[in-house]
């Protein structure tokens, strides 16, 4: 069971009550008790290096349809995922302080479903339910896309074990086990003909195509290595660090800030004099390894959906 100290806890507390500016870089570990899965360490998804090899534009470019399926059923698993306690605390701490903003690195709708002021929160990875056109020439896109499945060659076969998301924290292994059954991805290579399940092979010819271009297919809204964040989102997220005179607190919650630009937000704020609060089950994923803490930081060990509560209140 997940144990706050007090003492951290009070001064934590005390320092937030009278703090303005705010800054929140979130990853999965805050969607991990509504059951959906991390992406490294035991239980993420990418322990088999093929599910690393889903997430690429190359990728898609080889095999449209089998980087379909992978984000079809992830649509699929967040749409039957709930916000947990931690996304509905921060939508009141970001309804409560006026300088606040959460950066999230997650692409599964939680925060937004959970009521998060969209003023307020910059979406750094994209969107599960954005589609974009993959031509290089066309800029079509298009946000808050639920259809589920995407389109009827990827119906999810019914053999294949679906996802129950169980409100807690451990259900993002099961989660995975489920993702990795459902795909074949369990073996370090892509052939889906070693899936224990009947997944069909998904032609281009069945998948979405641009309705602006008529010519590219259409793909996740999401940012994949290599790939630039959206510069409007960067442009916004460095105009409220620019007209803060003062970051009072930054906010790392289950992020394992490995990935940049996203990570190097943790320095930024740091640089405008934050103290820096981490929320992790993995004392092993402070930002900047062990001696990655200054004095005045924080660390709160354990589920952030029983944490991040527990602080806010
Ligand atoms: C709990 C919990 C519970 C569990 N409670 N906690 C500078 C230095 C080095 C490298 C680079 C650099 N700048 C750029 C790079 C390259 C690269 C990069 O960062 N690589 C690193 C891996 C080294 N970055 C990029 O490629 C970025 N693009 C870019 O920089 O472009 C430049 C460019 C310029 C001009 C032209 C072109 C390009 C893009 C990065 C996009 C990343 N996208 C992904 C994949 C999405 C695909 C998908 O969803 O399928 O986004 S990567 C993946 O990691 C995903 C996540 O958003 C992201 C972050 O992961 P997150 O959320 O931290 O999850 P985990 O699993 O890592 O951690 C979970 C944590 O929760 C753990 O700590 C657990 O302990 C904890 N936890 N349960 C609390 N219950």
């Amino acid at each position: 069971a997940t144990t706050i100290n007090s003492a951290d806890l009070e001064s934590f507390q005390s320092v937030l009550r009278y703090s303005d500016r705010v800054l929140a870089l979130c990853g999965a570990g805050l969607s991990a008790a509504s059951g959906l899965p991390t992406f490294r360490g035991a239980g993420g998804i990418w322990r088999s290096h093929a599910a690393v090899q889903l997430a690429t534009p190359e990728a898609f470019r080889e095999n449209p349809g089998l980087v379909w399926h992978f984000y079809n059923y992830r649509r699929h698993m967040a749409l039957g995922a709930k916000p947990n306690a931690a996304h509905y605390a921060l939508v009141e701490l970001a309804r409560r302080k006026k300088g606040f903003l959460t950066l999230t690195q997650n692409v599964d709708g939680l925060s937004p479903r959970a009521g998060h002021d969209a003023r307020k929160i910059k979406y750094l990875h994209g969107s599960l339910f954005d589609l974009k056109c993959s031509a290089f020439f066309c800029d079509y896109k298009e946000t808050n896309n639920y259809v589920d499945p995407l389109v009827p060659a990827l119906e999810i076969p019914k053999e294949v074990p679906q996802p129950t998301p169980s409100g807690t924290a451990g259900s993002s292994e099961a989660a995975t086990a489920s993702l990795e059954k459902a795909l074949g991805i369990t073996s370090n290579d892509m052939d889906i003909s070693k899936s224990e399940v009947p997944l069909r092979d998904v032609s281009a010819d069945e998948l979405p195509h641009c309705p602006k271009c008529g010519n590219g297919l259409l793909r996740p809204g999401i940012v994949w290595f290599g790939e630039q964040l959206p510069s409007d989102t960067l442009k916004e997220v460095d105009k409220f660090v620019a007209e803060s005179p003062k970051i009072d607190i930054m906010l790392v919650i289950g992020t394992s800030a490995a990935v940049y630009p996203a990570a190097g937000y943790v320095a930024i704020a740091r640089d405008k004099g934050a103290r820096v609060a981490v929320i992790n089950v993995d004392r092993n994923d402070i930002p900047g390894g062990q001696y990655g803490m200054c004095r005045g930081d924080w660390f709160f060990q354990g589920d952030a959906s029983t944490i991040i509560p527990e602080l806010f209140k």
